[in-house]
């Protein structure tokens, strides 16, 4: 029986985190093998503490760099799909005009930060956290984040979309990628109705509609789905 090459990418974590899945997000659309090798973050062994400064995942390894150590090894999603569109130009996911190359590396940031903060900490954590270890999910802090957190950065996405299909360039980018896994952290534990912002709504429903978004985020659904049958409607 043939098997498949073991790739040289291999991104540690697991895709509940929106960051891994946005690293996977990028392979696939580069058509870049790699695969996911499970971390828990919670109780990181000693190898990966040494790689991880931040005791965060995705740390990436290269294996045609080193196969241990910290060589070849690389800490955030952000430094880490930078290093892969370097390492692997085509399809370009990254925008080559300056003032849109800029724009999508603020998207990026903005969804990293203030859209994490407010689905991950504000959303995921007080339903998904509390469910894991058999509390009732705190729906009184994810629907104030959701009532209050949450519109102003929808705003400031509806805004910087301004009707386009993209958010940077005039074509998928980091930004598009980063925006869509971060919005898909709420929707793994609540429904999304984006009724009030109809440019983000249109961008996460054609996010969705590939399969290099919507196949990372399967994998989440699928842990996700175990602990948590459905999902709750914070409004
Ligand atoms: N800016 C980092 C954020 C990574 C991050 O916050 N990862 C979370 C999981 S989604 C984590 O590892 N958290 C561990 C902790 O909070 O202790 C990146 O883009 O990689």
């Amino acid at each position: 029986m043939m098997t498949e090459p073991r790739p040289d990418l291999v991104i540690y974590g697991s895709p509940v985190s929106p960051f891994v899945r946005k690293v996977a997000s990028l392979c696939l659309l580069k058509g870049v093998p790699h695969e996911v090798e499970a971390v828990n973050v919670f109780a990181p062994p000693q190898w990966f503490t040494d790689i991880s400064p931040m005791k965060r995942i995705p740390v990436l390894r290269d294996r045609s760099v080193a196969e241990q150590g910290t060589a070849g090894t690389i800490p955030d999603s952000s430094a880490i799909c930078g290093y892969i569109e370097k390492k692997h130009p085509a399809p370009a996911l990254y925008p080559a005009e300056p003032a849109a190359y800029g724009e999508a590396l603020f998207i990026e940031e903005f969804a990293d930060t203030s859209l994490a903060v407010a689905g991950g900490l504000g959303i995921f954590r007080p339903i998904f956290f509390a469910v894991t270890k058999g509390e009732a999910p705190d729906l009184a802090k994810a629907r104030d984040a959701w009532a209050n957190q949450l519109p102003p950065i929808f705003d400031v996405l509806e805004a910087r979309l301004s009707g386009a299909e993209f958010f940077a360039g005039d074509a998928l980018s980091i930004a598009d990628i980063t925006v869509a896994q971060v919005m898909l952290q709420i929707a793994l534990v609540a429904e999304m109705p984006l009724d009030g912002w109809p440019a983000l709504a249109r961008h996460f429903a054609a996010m969705f509609a590939r399969p290099e978004i919507a196949g990372p985020y399967s994998a989440a659904d699928a842990i996700i789905r175990k602990a948590l049958p459905s999902r709750f409607d914070l409004t």
